[in-house]
């Protein structure tokens, strides 16, 4: 009787040359991975002034951060050692620094190039430090997980997309048990640093720990030091030009125009159908501005655009409205239309219902505890303003669930789930209807999230990456805590940099509660890369003039191409990343 997972004689398949290979590429090696592996990344000359790669030393920069307040009273002892002041290379170092012990740890949602930051903290600490990996994020760390990195780790992580060589985690390391749980696991380990690759949330981590392991962690006094690297592919964790931009946007925001394009195209040939398009990012739309600047889309829709100018639903829903009507008018009965991951907290009214919402949510955690989601709506309905229960129950089921969903650890709203692009192509079905009974709509719904986080390293992701795990482990080695490294300058050489972590802290609203977290940094509607969007969406939305940029190249003409909306913001002169 045949197998239902596979019949053939495994015998028939052996001493083959073309099964040897297939099964070679089941263990994950790909002969595209391969050749990308093999690729030479670009180094900064700070790195390779002395010939061979080699650590470098910093000194206060010409920047200072100002820190709210309340955040530089909770954290005195990183504020007084940074004086807010962002670092800047210096010289090669020469002191020979051994026999440190260093641990790394991805956290949060995944982005390509985590890899090459461990391969380039490797390889600046050199063989004489020692680099331990934690296993699955934060949540490792708390149960001390680790194991030393070799450079058999390091040759097969090099240049590949993923978080997979450790895994990640959401943990949020704040309460006193986990920060007692992490000293101890210092101890054990004998660690003198650890570096967490994270995004806003995961550096704030940082920030709490570097304040808390400063001193007293080990039997002379000393403390442990705690380093970021900026990663995520939503590209809100950004400081103008001393971070241009977090690891990870440049791949998935390619991945993703890659799809679009092929939308694009495939919708200008088959003449039928109206794409309604969300895009990953969470609150931020910096991946749906890069994606409309590489394929021109017919409509792009960015959520603080909607939140500045108070555009209510109804009216988003007509504007979309009014253009498929007068593409009709033309016979294009078709298009793209973006829509960012996060609108729905954007629009008017639904802000400040989830607000009410997440308030309410944590306030009544206990009465909700062990109801379902009806019975949980049906309680909210009651608690929350009249106007906001209204509106909630004014939602389809599908989004009014969502909304209910457990935030994470950090009080995030679990808008990847949230199915926000049918919403509105429902909304606007009925409002064509009204309009025009006549035009022709066929919608098509889709989400391009979760595929692009872990896709291929892109050339300037690697590269990137690389320098930054350089930087976090010349921070090390110079003997700083507290930072967060980076890089400036990306199209002349590029520089690496020591930002202090803590000084970039607010205080925002997180699970009802006051907290102090790294703000998430929004698109700007004054930024070069909007006010160009800005000038072209009419002619997008009445012609047809997509681009298809095609998949992520490693070779060839666009390469080296950095996101366009970091080179249009930060006034670069060329597309190309230039170290
Ligand atoms: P990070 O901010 O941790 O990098 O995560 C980004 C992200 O990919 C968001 O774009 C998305 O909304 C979220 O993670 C999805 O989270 P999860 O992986 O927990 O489903």
């Amino acid at each position: 009787m045949g197998h239902i997972i596979g019949s053939l004689n495994a015998g028939e398949l052996l001493n083959n040359e073309l099964t040897d290979s297939l099964s070679a590429m089941e263990r994950g090696y790909s002969p595209l991975e391969n050749a990308i592996r093999a690729m030479d990344v670009s180094v900064c000359e700070a790195f390779s002034k002395s010939g061979a790669l080699a650590p470098v030393t910093f000194a206060p920069g010409d920047r200072t951060l100002e820190p709210n307040h309340e955040v530089a009273e909770a954290f005195p002892n990183s504020i007084a050692a940074s004086k807010n002041i962002i670092l800047t290379a210096a010289e090669t170092m020469t002191s020979k620094v051994t026999g440190k012990r260093i641990a790394v740890l991805f956290s949060g949602g995944p982005a390509a190039g985590g890899h090459n930051v461990v391969v380039g903290l490797k390889q600046i600490l050199g063989p004489d430090n020692t680099l331990m990996g934690v296993i699955a994020g934060p949540k490792g760390l708390l149960r001390g997980n680790l194991f030393e990195i070799t450079d058999e780790h390091v040759n097969e992580i090099r240049n590949t997309g993923g978080f997979d060589f450790l895994g990640t985690d959401r943990t949020k390391i704040e309460k006193p048990d986990d920060i007692e749980k992490v000293r101890n696991v210092c101890r054990e380990q004998n660690l003198d640093a650890i570096v967490i690759i994270g995004g806003d949330d995961s550096n704030t981590n940082a920030a709490l720990l570097a304040e808390k392991l400063f001193s007293d962690v080990k039997d002379d006094g000393s403390g442990v030091q705690v380093i970021g690297v900026p990663k995520t592919i939503d590209g809100d964790l950004q400081l103008g030009d001393d971070l241009p931009i977090s690891f990870g946007f440049d791949t998935a925001t390619k991945i993703y125009a890659e799809k679009v394009g092929n939308l694009l195209r495939d919708t200008a040939s088959s003449l039928k159908y109206w794409h309604f398009v969300r895009l990953m990012g969470r609150s931020a739309s910096h991946v749906t501005l890069e994606v409309a600047l590489q394929t021109h889309p017919t409509i792009t829709l960015i959520s603080e655009e909607i939140r500045e100018r108070d555009i209510p639903l109804s009216e988003i829903v007509d504007i979309i409205a009014q253009t498929i009507i007068e593409r009709a008018k033309k016979d294009l009965n078709y298009g793209v239309i973006l829509v960012p991951e996060g609108l729905i907290e954007f629009i008017p009214g639904f802000t400040t219902m989830i607000d009410d919402l997440n308030d309410k949510m944590a306030q009544f955690k206990d009465e909700l505890n062990g109801k379902s989601i009806r019975e949980q709506l049906l309680f909210m309905y009651s608690k929350l303003t009249q106007s906001h229960g209204e509106l909630l129950e004014s939602l389809p089921d599908s989004i009014k669930y969502m909304l209910m969903a457990d935030r994470d650890e950090h009080g995030n709203l679990p808008v990847s789930r949230i199915e926000t692009e049918a919403m509105l192509s429902n909304a606007v079905k009925a409002r064509i209807s009204e309009l025009d009974a006549n035009v022709k709509f066929e919608s098509l719904n889709h989400f391009f999230g979760y595929e692009a986080r872990c896709g291929a390293s892109s050339l300037f992701d690697s590269s990137y990456t690389y320098n930054l795990g350089a930087t976090a482990g010349s921070l090390i080695l110079d003997g700083r805590t507290g930072y967060m490294a980076s890089l400036t300058v990306l199209d002349k050489g590029a520089r690496p940099l020591g930002i202090p972590i803590a000084s970039l802290l607010d205080i925002e609203m997180r699970k009802g509660k006051p907290a102090k977290v790294i703000e998430k940094a929004l698109v700007k509607l004054d930024s070069q890369a909007f006010l160009y969007l800005q000038s072209r969406r009419k002619l997008w939305a009445e012609y047809d003039f997509s681009s298809s940029p095609g998949p992520v190249q490693f070779w060839g003409p666009t390469a080296r191409q950095m996101p366009k909306t970091v080179a249009l913001n930060r006034g670069y002169s060329s597309l190309d990343f230039k170290f």
